[in-house]
């Protein structure tokens, strides 16, 4: 079997970890691949940092700080200090010195002229993760947060020193219209004998992946099922801010609202199928009638058996729409 996820970030970390658990205990084999966004990247002190990637390296390798859901685990912040001292860093932006290591060797590599899928290749081949992470695409696209009252601001700003608290109009990916889907994100999708889309944030993680020219095309062509994971428990985010980033583009924080932002793919949107928390139950038969096969059940990862499980209900709801 082939599995290939969609999306980036801390839950898309927790719910491969899960999937790659269920795989190795079933026991039957198969391939892992993993469709990230890059549009969270951002250039700092002439770094790139690519944090919807390394949340998904760092946790996949182990040496994530599980905490923070960002970064190394054991982090010191020696060169942080010093780069916020000469200006070249933003002081609400923490760059952990083993982090940095990372950062300075994808850097390297890109400006030897690698691809950001070679670069992925060389940084997950340090340790044995178990899957494969592709780019969505190799082009550079930094998602701009659109305010009401002052110039975009990149997403990263908008975030860590804002805290999502600017009113937003809108996002937009910076390059998008002249990116493509890279060659491994491709292959991915066509291989797919299942597509998951991971519990991450709809908008600025999940979003830009399928914003990519190409993506829509691939993912609505393939005869796998196409099976997402609300991010949004009971009506509210299970971490971090996608309640701010839905509100600006006027999609309640709801797991049913959600899967209609994404679509039945039977109308021509991306979803077959969508699993909500038992909380929120009651989502499940409106969405049937749109085409969306939802399902009920646990949906909080809160240790690897319950990551497998959610992987399990997430292929058995795939399985029946074959
Ligand atoms: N998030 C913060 O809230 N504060 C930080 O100082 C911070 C630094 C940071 C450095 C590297 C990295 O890969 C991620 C970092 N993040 C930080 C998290 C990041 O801004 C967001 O979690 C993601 O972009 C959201 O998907």
């Amino acid at each position: 079997m082939n599995y290939t996820v969609i999306g980036g970030g801390v839950g898309c970390a927790r719910f491969v970890k899960g999937l790659r658990e269920h795989v190795r205990r079933a026991g039957q084999g198969g391939r892992i691949d993993v469709v990230v966004n890059t549009a969270d990247d951002w250039w700092v002190s002439g770094l790139r940092i690519a944090p919807d990637h390394d949340s998904l390296l760092y946790a996949l390798a182990g040496v994530n700080d599980a905490e923070r859901g960002w970064g190394r685990a054991g982090e010191t912040e020696r060169v942080s200090a010093e780069l916020a001292v000469w200006g070249t860093a933003p002081d609400w932006f923490t760059l952990g010195d083993l982090d940095l290591g990372t950062h300075i060797a994808r850097t390297a590599w890109l400006r030897e002229g690698l691809s950001v899928s070679e670069v992925y290749r060389r940084l997950g081949a340090r340790w044995d993760l178990g899957v494969t992470l592709h780019p969505a695409t190799d082009s550079e696209i930094d998602t701009h947060v659109l305010l009401a009252d002052r110039d975009p601001v990149h997403f990263q700003e908008w975030w860590v020193r804002h805290r999502a608290q600017l009113p937003a109009t809108g996002f937009a990916q910076r390059g998008i219209e002249r990116a493509a889907i890279s060659p491994g994100a491709r292959d991915a999708v066509a291989r797919a004998d299942v597509v998951l889309i991971a519990p991450s944030n709809p908008v600025v993680s999940v979003g830009p992946v399928l914003a990519v020219p190409g993506m829509r095309q691939a993912l609505a062509g393939t005869p796998a099922p196409v099976v997402g994971v609300s991010g949004i428990i009971s009506g509210a985010v299970v971490r971090g801010m996608a309640d701010a980033c839905l509100a600006a583009i006027g999609v309640e924080t709801s797991a049913e609202a959600v899967a209609r932002h994404y679509g039945a793919r039977s109308a021509g949107g991306l979803l077959d199928g969508w699993l909500v928390d038992e909380s929120d139950g009651d989502a499940v038969a409106p969405l049937r009638d749109e085409g969306i096969a939802a399902r009920a059940v646990p949906l909080w990862m809160r240790d690897p058996d319950t990551s497998a499980r959610l992987a399990q209900d997430a292929l058995e709801l795939a399985s029946t729409l074959r």
